[in-house]
């Protein structure tokens, strides 16, 4: 009898387990056939070999890259080696990157894991790079002053919080106050894989600042990129594995209410706003995760692999 009941708990726990194995596929479109789009004049950015998972582009044209992502279970070229800033100026003729140095006392180099990055300007013009780091596969968020005349990076601070345990891309409010996403729920590796594979939508966005830090939005099944609207009215967050944008208003406590969603799986027959600009099938680029335009040019970042530029 008690074998008997093992057998059916087996055959229940494998039946399970395929179920979830098809809508997991699913979730991560692993079969999914890409048609080409094309754009005219497309080119490879030399020096970038190992990734430019996050970019962000100041509007005087200069470029912010994260690079040398290490994440569990992603592909990496130089998992040995640190992470680094790159800097693009995409007003010269055929830009090129520059690692920008990185000063300060406190900072351990050795261990840079940087991820999703943001900008703030001040009011004095002071730019402040907020980066998500990983060292040692923790979740911390590296604040820098970016000091353009010496090409460098002064860090000022590391910001770290229980309710900050799995950071993937944050968006910069203030020098210190931003939203960030949590791409997971558990930190144990044991959990999370679970918790990733049984779908349970357990990721959450935290909004941060000194003296406040609270959770904003929850319920997603991998809160990935986080962004604002250009007159900061809107939060926009991807949830990756339900292949949405989700359209937030944000107030003026930082409490943010849904406003809409917007499917991205038929982006050409549902929502005629949206245009795919660029698609491949994995010649070029691997993994891409973000693009930004600048005078009609387009530049797109990969997790672990190279970036383009492309006329739009
Ligand atoms: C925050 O502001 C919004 C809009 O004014 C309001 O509806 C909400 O109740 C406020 N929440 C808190 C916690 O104060
Ligand atoms: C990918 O696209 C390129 C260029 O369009 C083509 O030459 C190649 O055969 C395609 N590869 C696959 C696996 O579809
Ligand atoms: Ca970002």
């Amino acid at each position: 009898m008690a074998k008997l009941m093992l057998l059916t708990l087996l055959g229940l726990g494998l039946a399970l387990f395929r179920d979830h194995r098809a809508s997991y596929q699913a979730r991560l479109n692993a079969f999914r056939e890409v048609k080409p789009v094309e754009l005219p004049n497309c080119n490879l950015v030399k020096g970038i070999e190992s990734g430019s998972e996050d970019l962000e582009i100041l509007p005087s044209g200069l470029a912010f890259i994260s690079s040398g992502l290490n994440y569990p279970g992603i592909k990496s070229f130089e998992p040995d080696k640190p992470g680094k800033i790159l800097l693009m100026d995409l007003n010269e003729e055929d830009p090129t990157v520059l690692e920008l140095k990185i000063t300060g006392s406190k900072f351990d180099h050795s261990s840079f894991n940087p991820h999703g990055i943001s900008t703030f300007t001040d009011e004095d013009n002071t730019v402040y790079l907020l980066v998500v780091n990983h060292p040692h596969f923790k979740s911390t968020v590296e604040l820098f002053k970016f000091q353009e005349e010496e090409k460098s990076l002064l860090h000022l601070k590391t910001i770290r919080h229980e309710l900050l345990p799995n950071l993937n891309d944050i968006v910069a409010v203030g020098p210190e106050h931003f939203y960030a996403t949590n791409d997971h729920y558990f930190v144990d590796h044991y959990l999370r894989s679970w918790e990733l594979y049984l779908g349970l939508a357990w990721s959450y966005v935290v909004y941060y600042s000194p003296t406040e830090v609270q959770v904003m939005a929850d319920g997603f099944d991998f809160a990935n990129g986080i962004n604002i609207s250009p007159d900061g009215k809107y939060v926009y967050i991807a949830e990756l594995l339900a292949h949405k944008i989700h359209v937030y208003e944000k107030h003026a406590n930082w409490t943010l209410t849904p406003l809409k969603v917007i499917r991205i799986q038929n982006i050409l027959t549902e929502e005629p706003k949206v245009t795919r600009v660029y698609a491949e099938n994995g010649t070029v680029l691997q993994g891409s995760t973000v693009a930004s335009v600048y005078k009609g040019k387009l530049l797109i970042g990969t997790v672990f692999q190279k970036a383009l530029y492309c006329e739009l």
